[in-house]
């Protein structure tokens, strides 16, 4: 049964049957996410910070946020952030409409936006970098929020993550957690509302190591111990066709769009109709 209902956070273990665990984690297996820069030509780092990667791989479905692009920042931050990515498989489609129908059931109606659907899919992919010999634990996400409007849900695959919401403090004094879940394998959080989503900050401290989840990915030497799918909700007329971004975010994307346009199709006909193709 869900937990909490009515705060705005929501956890179901189990949520996800063997079944559809498993036909997720085929698919899953069939994607090569990428690694992703945080910055670009032209969107260079500001003042006092250098250019870095993204701690995991990923992959977006629906429309993809490149890091450079800076992601989904309403009310500003809208336009020329969420390219036209791929749509959901089938397995997730059905998922993505009874994790709709039961936030629509747990959350209140004043924290749904209107015309509100789950119609992006970010896939974080944690485990170990290998750096020269040596394996390097980058399973963890710092602290942020997700900017998309309404309510975010999060599916599990793999081992335990624990995540927690916190209140910032003043420079130099520490977070303070105002709730921790560890998030289990197949299980479901969804999260919504002014606290969860505006007010607090959420980070994955950390993903346990207990050696029961391994998962076979493209990804070279990354060794892959758990996978999170966040669903969440861009407004469509957001989301642009890679064809139809302005030519400076088009040219520092470009690149990422031919790694995915070599093992997705999508991503090679959106490249093909695009302005200054070959
Ligand atoms: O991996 C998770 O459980 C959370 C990921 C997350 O915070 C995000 O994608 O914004």
């Amino acid at each position: 049964m869900p937990q909490a209902p009515s705060s705005g956070h929501l956890y179901e273990r189990d949520f996800l049957t063997p079944g559809q665990r498993a036909e997720l984690v085929q698919w899953l297996a069939t994607l090569h996410p990428i690694w992703e820069d945080r910055f670009s030509e032209n969107h260079p780092p500001p003042p006092g910070q250098k250019q870095r990667g993204l701690l995991r791989p990923v992959y977006w479905l629906g429309n993809w946020q490149f890091a450079c692009l800076d992601y989904y920042r309403p009310p500003h931050g809208t336009r020329d952030r969420c390219v036209r990515a791929e749509p959901f498989p089938a397995v997730l489609a059905e998922l993505v409409r009874a994790i709709e129908a039961l936030t629509k059931l747990e959350l209140r109606d004043a924290d749904i936006p209107k015309g509100w659907h789950l119609n992006t899919c970010l896939v974080n992919f944690y485990g170990d970098r290998l750096e020269g010999e040596r394996r390097v634990d980058v399973a963890r996400v710092g602290e942020h929020k997700d900017f998309e409007p309404g309510p975010v849900a999060s599916l599990s695959l793999g081992e335990r993550a624990l995540i927690q919401f916190v209140r910032s403090q003043r420079p130099g004094e520490r977070d303070e957690v105002v709730l921790q879940q560890w998030l289990e394998d197949a299980s479901l959080q969804i999260f919504g509302g002014p606290r969860f989503k505006d007010q607090l900050f959420h980070r994955v401290q950390r993903v346990e190591r207990k050696g029961t989840h391994r998962f076979p990915m493209h990804l070279g030497d990354f060794e892959t111990r758990r996978i999170n799918l966040t669903l969440r909700y861009v407004p469509d007329q957001h989301v642009v066709p890679f064809a139809q971004l302005n030519a400076k975010s088009a040219s520092d994307v470009r690149g990422y769009m031919e790694t995915l346009a070599r093992y997705a199709p999508f991503f090679a006909r959106e490249l093909a109709t695009a302005p200054g193709k070959g």
